[in-house]
């Protein structure tokens, strides 16, 4: 059969076999939440312990504990309540803290025990009558109440929470979801699902992340994470008060309070509770290239030797199932890869590491020593009768080891040692929902699962499977790669997934539509306590075209994660497929972002360490400014950090059009368009044209954003200076992070912090630069430091630590001079010290 005729033939079975899924999924999968309910009913009595309270009530038992003074969680159940809450989510850090409880005014009221309280603090009543919970700041503004009480289902293990604000609220967040940013009038289902290829109003995708943030235009914010991984509904009706209702199929009811007072504090708060992800090594912001699948050998050394000779910039590239011998994970296809060992070696001198994909289900083949290895130590999934459980996927028959338990996942961390020996550097982890070729889309409900010790049915497990997936890939190579960092990332999750796994948004497809929608699902997603995410740059199917590809990367370089992935029926999408006007328009784009990687780079080591994402909707970064809740804006545009404003082109271009009409909203302050030069001040809709080699991006003034060269691959920009960029403003500031990129000696303190503020006024320009972390030189620059001033102004005299620098001799140590359109000056500081002080004085 001709090429053609497969790629038609592949085309109309994927259309069909979608066709009949997206009826039978949500038919099989869906759970009617129940009609008849019992309220918990009013309070008995209630016993007082050291940080928690526990309330008896008529009809069953809350608790309500304090975790941090800005983290509460409430738990309630028909039943006696289980001592300790298991999650695979959250992991309550040890704060000790004391409550105190009072009764007054009809209500049981519970607060921080402390001495001196401080304007965050929350107050909770639940009321004496019903148990309804108010959550209140100390200053007497409601966060949220209780509309009902806490009500339990009269048949099967329900319960619900149904909370009311009493402000106009946003409601973001909820993980990976289809749709707005803001997700008022939405119902949501949490339930990981593969929908093989989605459309952008599908629901659920791979992930579940009940995680609700609630945002006032006033500035203020606060979050509640429903902590609880079996099938669960979250209803956020259409009214003004902004009321969220929360089903799950199985109680207990856990949710934690975060308590804010801002979104960049609430983040920080799921952060605390729900992880943050470990810091990559550096090579990974660079430009990842995917297909399914790259085969054989020559074909992935082929598309290695056009990125460098067309000196397109790329780090990584991806294999694909197709790889593998039979689908068999951890198994090479010796036709195609007759030596893997030479060829990771060959890539690896040429700046590629290679990522590699593993899934869940492993060939039902009695010949092969890791299917009879799982089988004999018993460590696969079991009906309700004891056999095994078989489901079909790639390989065909498939067995699939329960990861929910603890002796399964030390046994399958250790099988990725030849690929760690190999030196394979990153690993792709895919189909955990788990995806399977069945009527439902996964595993039957009666499978079962350990649980760590608490075994449950799929029924309830599913929505962990991925995790406990990802938690044995992490465990496993973080012990075979000792003091290296490893990249993981996958497609399935549910909240806390960031602490062993980045994730992309799986099959998307390439349309116009898709590419914009990218932009509220990664900014969920990076709410939802996920920094690091990718999106498939080009779509993953249908065949891309090439205005598509070019505004995809013009977008999708400023994705956290940055990779161009496709499907295996779709024509190619690498850089250079369309043309040498596209070619040269990406290579460009792709150049952007390694420049940008020091800044990159230092932004994503502050979403390890705080975990705050690394893109941002505008009301991050400007809460009190209310046009950053207007829709028409936060759809469509983004910061990068808090520093840098994208507003990406997302439309195609008109016939006979040469640019497109953008209008862009620049929030209160001044911002520098990168592109003109110019200081344009904010608070206001711009508009400008877009042709398209053009992508609008702003910084904001008062930015210095750390600067680098562009290089082939990530590593080899050690060889060369960093710059300072600095975009002046009354007050200004910055931060530069380095370190070596690979180990996890920056644990250790072995890294190299600058922390620069400064100030400009008409006649002078001051900056001081302060050092922190072991590492005092910068030895991964070259032991240079190029300041650049985005000024027109022209220094009359410049001082560095007391000494003049001299006006165009860049063979002194100290040297500055002015850029030949005069729109900024350069100061070269050869062996930096820090501290340092620049002072440049001004006509
Ligand atoms: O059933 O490995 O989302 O990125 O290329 C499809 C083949 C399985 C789904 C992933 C996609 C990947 C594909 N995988």
């Amino acid at each position: 059969m001709s090429k053609e005729k497969t790629n038609f033939g592949n085309k109309l079975a994927q259309g069909f076999t979608k066709g009949v899924l997206n009826i039978t999924v949500p038919l099989l999968n869906h759970r009617i939440v129940p009609f008849r309910w019992q309220a918990i009913g009013g309070i008995v009595t209630h016993k007082k312990l050291e940080n928690s309270v526990l309330i008896h009530c008529e009809n069953g038992f809350i608790e309500v504990k304090i975790i941090t003074p800005s983290i509460w969680r409430v738990r309630a159940f028909h039943d006696t309540l289980p001592k300790y809450h298991k999650s695979w989510a959250s992991r309550e850090p040890d704060f000790n803290l004391k409550i105190k409880t009072v009764q007054e005014y009809g209500s049981l009221t519970i607060k921080e025990d402390k001495n001196v309280s401080s304007k965050n603090d929350l107050i909770i009543k639940v009321s004496e009558v019903d148990s309804t919970i108010t959550f209140e700041r100390i200053n007497g503004d409601i966060l949220h109440k209780d509309s009902e009480p806490i009500s339990m289902s009269k048949r099967g293990s329900w319960i619900k929470t149904k909370k009311i604000a009493l402000k106009k609220e946003y409601h973001v967040g909820f993980g990976e979801k289809t749709g707005k940013l803001i997700k008022n009038g939405r119902k949501m289902i949490f339930w990981n699902t593969d929908q093989t290829a989605y459309t952008v109003r599908e629901d659920p995708l791979y992930q579940s992340e009940p995680l609700q943030i609630s945002l006032r235009e006033d500035g203020t914010a606060f979050g509640i994470f429903y902590d609880n991984y079996r099938y669960s509904v979250i209803k956020l009706e259409k009214t003004s008060t902004s009321k969220v209702n929360y089903y799950t199929e199985k109680g207990p009811l856990c949710y934690y309070v975060f308590a804010g007072p801002t979104l960049k504090d609430v983040s920080k708060q799921i952060g605390e509770l729900n992880g943050k992800l470990p810091l990559p090594p550096k090579w990974v912001l660079g430009h990842h290239q995917s297909r399914w699948s790259y085969y054989p050998e020559e074909k992935v050394r082929e598309v290695a030797r056009n990125f460098r000779e067309k000196e397109i910039p790329c780090d990584s590239i991806h294999l694909d199932i197709d790889y593998m011998d039979g689908f068999r994970c951890f198994t090479w296809n010796k036709e195609r890869f007759p030596n893997p060992q030479k060829m990771v070696a060959d890539l690896r001198d040429d700046g590629f590491k290679l990522i590699i994909m593993t899934d869940p289900g492993l060939k039902a083949d009695p010949e092969w020593t890791i299917y009879q290895n799982c089988v004999a130590k018993d460590y696969h999934c079991k009906l309700a009768n004891g056999n095994p459980y078989l489901g079909k996927v790639w390989p065909g028959k498939c067995i699939f080891p329960d990861f929910t338990s603890p002796a399964v996942r030390v046994w399958w961390g250790k099988l990725y040692k030849d690929y760690v020996e190999l030196g394979i550097e990153g690993f792709w982890i895919d189909m955990a929902e788990p995806s399977i070729f069945d009527i439902r889309r996964t595993a039957p409900f009666e499978v079962q699962h350990n649980m760590d010790g608490q075994p449950e049915s799929h029924q309830y497990a599913h929505n962990v499977y991925g995790n406990a997936f990802a938690i044995a890939t992490r465990e496993g190579l973080d012990v075979l790669r000792k003091n290296k960092r490893t990249f993981i990332f996958g497609r399935t999750a549910y909240s806390g997934i960031q602490r062993y796994a980045s994730t992309w948004t799986g099959d998307n497809y390439s349309t116009w539509k898709h590419l914009q929608q990218s932009i509220p699902m990664v900014l969920s997603m990076g709410l939802s306590g996920q920094p690091f995410v990718a999106v498939d740059i080009g779509g993953f199917t249908f065949d891309c075209k090439a205005e598509l590809l070019t505004r995809w990367y013009q977008t999708g370089i400023f994705y956290p994660f940055c990779r161009n992935h496709s499907a295996n029926a779709t024509k190619p999408q690498e850089p250079w497929v369309f043309g040498e006007e596209t070619e040269k328009i990406i290579k460009k784009t792709i150049e952007f972002r390694y420049m940008l990687l020091p800044y990159l780079y230092t932004i994503l080591w502050e979403a390890s360490k705080d975990g705050l994402p690394m893109m941002r909707p505008l009301f991050m970064e400007f809460p009190t400014d209310k046009e950053t809740y207007n829709e028409k804006w936060h759809n469509s545009q983004f910061m990068v950090g808090d520093k840098l404003l994208i507003a990406p082109v997302l439309t195609k271009l008109g016939k006979n059009q040469k640019a497109v009409t953008k209008k862009i909203y620049l929030p209160e302050g001044r911002w520098f368009d990168y592109w003109t030069q110019e200081y344009l001040s904010g608070g206001k809709e711009i508009t400008r044209e877009v042709t398209i080699n053009q992508l609008p991006l702003f910084v904001k003034a008062g930015s210095t954003l750390p600067i680098g060269p562009i290089v082939p691959f990530v590593e080899k920009a050690s060889e060369h200076p960093i710059t300072l960029a600095i975009y002046p403003d009354n007050e200004i500031q910055g931060l530069a992070y380095f370190d070596d990129g690979d180990t996890k000696e920056f644990e250790e303190g072995n890294y190299n912090l600058l922390t620069i503020r400064g100030n400009d006024t008409p006649k002078k320009l001051s900056i001081d630069i302060l050092q922190s972390g072991k590492i005092t030189d910068l030895p991964l620059t070259n032991e240079i430091l190029h300041l650049r001033v985005h000024t027109k102004k022209t220094p009359d005299e410049i001082k560095v630590n007391d000494n003049i620098a001299q006006k165009d001799f860049e063979t002194e140590n100290l040297s500055w001079k002015i850029s030949d359109d005069m729109k900024h000056y350069t100061i070269v500081i050869k062996i930096p010290k820090f501290p340092m002080d620049i002072q440049v004085k001004y006509k």
